[in-house]
């Protein structure tokens, strides 16, 4: 798509519009940035200065095209009025995806996306192609894709927030790890339309390209793919026609490829990862052998299930990348010795059944942040195992503080949310270190 001359209005002037605006004044259109929030309260400092910055408010600048931030949701009254008046929304992933220049593996679904982002890049990395990788992750699209060449390999997490508003993104594989109940805020309580939002990432596939689905998932089996393109199955429920699990073994239509304790990040839900990556990597013809190879080098990821320390035979843990009651249980299943476990944060109002239903082996549970009390109710009406002990923290540091005095030798102690981080923290990534600090803060000999 040609962008010269094309005036532009981006809205939101955090990571994904500065990112955006950047491209699109690289590629010589007319851009206007604009926030609700005002230029002091913003860091603008790599903003091209091209780009005409407007704050205090939304504004459409007589654009032609809209691109809004990942985090203004559809029911924004302003983007609906703006797409009533004929303006093309486009999502920030579609207009990287539209100049890029390397095949896309596009990465969704609830849980397990970074993670399998990662575990592909690694794949792609040791059969020998440079692997870009951006998106929801982290590093905008926007801000990476020119970066790619036609041999390299863009791999892209892309999350509902940001598929809702595509209207042609085509990745050469797409791969959708499982849908779960989330984000149902953002989308206003309706859980069809996140589903949709993820489904999203199929609509425009072309015929040759792949979709690479969770088969054990009901939800992704039922996702409705275009003709012509190929679908890879995955199921880490057993053997199955395409990637599956027996015998300790990852198997292709039941032949052995790699044995699952090879892998070097634990639990089931990685077992998935690993299938899914695979599957991506074959998909765009790469060498298998090599993939494996990848994967048994995989470091995985910093707040997933991350090692923090090992003092007096406790382990503790980081999982403060589990912003969901799904992503949590994943966690905590992962991980089958006695635990403390740390929980909480921004409530989402998401069902915290799976995450109770994970608790086996909880010694402890830690309630912070403003799920506290549903999570303890959660509980009373959930459980049904042994008694797990409850208590409420008021920060992170009394949250350790607490663990550290319950947590006995051969004890896991492990920070696992459930809940999104914006209720105290920047992010995820923020909550986490907050605690790692906590927890390097403890002395070296415990009492
Ligand atoms: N804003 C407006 N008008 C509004 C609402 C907001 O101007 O009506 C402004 C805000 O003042 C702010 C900006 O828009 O300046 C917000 O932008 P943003 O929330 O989209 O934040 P970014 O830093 O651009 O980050 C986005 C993604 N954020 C969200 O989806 C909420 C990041 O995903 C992503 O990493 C980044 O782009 C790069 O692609 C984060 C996330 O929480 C990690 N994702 C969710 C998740 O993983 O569960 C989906």
């Amino acid at each position: 798509m040609d962008y010269s001359g094309v005036r532009v209005a981006v809205w939101g002037a955090a990571r994904s519009g500065i990112a955006a605006a950047n491209l699109l004044a690289e590629l010589g259109a007319d851009v206007y940035l604009s926030d609700q929030r005002q230029e002091e309260e913003l860091n603008l400092e790599h903003l091209d200065q091209r780009v005409t910055f407007v704050g205090g408010g939304n504004a459409l600048s007589d654009a032609s095209i809209l691109v809004p931030s990942p985090g203004i949701p559809p029911s924004n009254t302003s983007l609906r009025a703006a797409a009533a008046a004929g303006v093309r929304v486009m999502s920030e992933i579609e207009l990287a995806a539209s100049v890029a220049r390397a095949p896309i593996i596009a990465i969704t679904g609830t849980d397990g996306k970074s993670t399998t982002t990662e575990m592909i890049a690694s794949a792609v990395r040791a059969a020998g192609k440079t692997a870009v990788v951006a998106g929801n992750i982290g590093d905008p699209f926007s801000r990476r894709v020119l970066e790619a060449g036609p041999e390299d390999v863009l791999v892209i997490e892309v999350s509902a927030f940001q598929l809702w508003s595509c209207v042609e993104f085509r990745p050469a594989v797409a791969v959708v790890t499982n849908i779960a109940e989330d984000h149902a805020e953002y989308f206003e309580g309706d859980v069809s339309a996140y589903v949709s939002a993820k489904e999203r990432v199929l609509t425009d596939m072309e015929p040759g390209s792949t979709a690479v689905l969770r088969w054990d998932d009901s939800v992704v089996r039922d996702f409705d793919v275009p003709d012509g393109v190929h679908v890879a199955r995955f199921s880490p429920a057993g053997s199955i026609e395409g990637w599956g699990l027996q015998d300790g073994h990852l198997v292709y239509d039941g032949r052995a490829v790699m044995a699952t304790d090879e892998l070097p990040v634990p639990g089931h839900h990685n077992h998935a990862n690993a299938l899914a990556a695979l599957a991506a990597g074959t998909a765009l013809g790469l060498d298998l052998e090599r993939m494996v190879d990848g994967l048994k080098n995989f470091k995985g990821l910093s707040h997933r299930l991350e090692l923090v320390r090992v003092r007096g035979g406790v382990r503790w843990y980081d999982d403060s990348k589990a912003t969901n009651p799904h992503a949590a249980a994943a966690g905590l299943k992962a991980i089958p010795d006695p635990k403390v476990v740390i929980t909480g944060g921004y409530d989402k109002g998401l069902d915290l059944s799976p995450f109770v239903a994970a608790l086996t082996n909880t010694q402890h549970l830690i309630c912070t942040g403003p799920t506290a009390e549903r999570t303890a109710r959660a509980v009373s009406e959930y459980w049904t195992g042994p008694a797990v002990q409850l208590s409420q923290a008021a920060t992170m540091s009394d949250a350790v503080a607490q663990a550290d005095s319950l947590a006995k030798p051969g004890h896991v102690v492990v920070l696992s949310p459930a809940a999104s981080s914006f209720d105290a923290y920047q992010s995820y990534a923020h909550r986490g270190q907050v605690y790692q600090k906590a927890v390097h803060a403890l002395p070296s000999n415990p009492e």
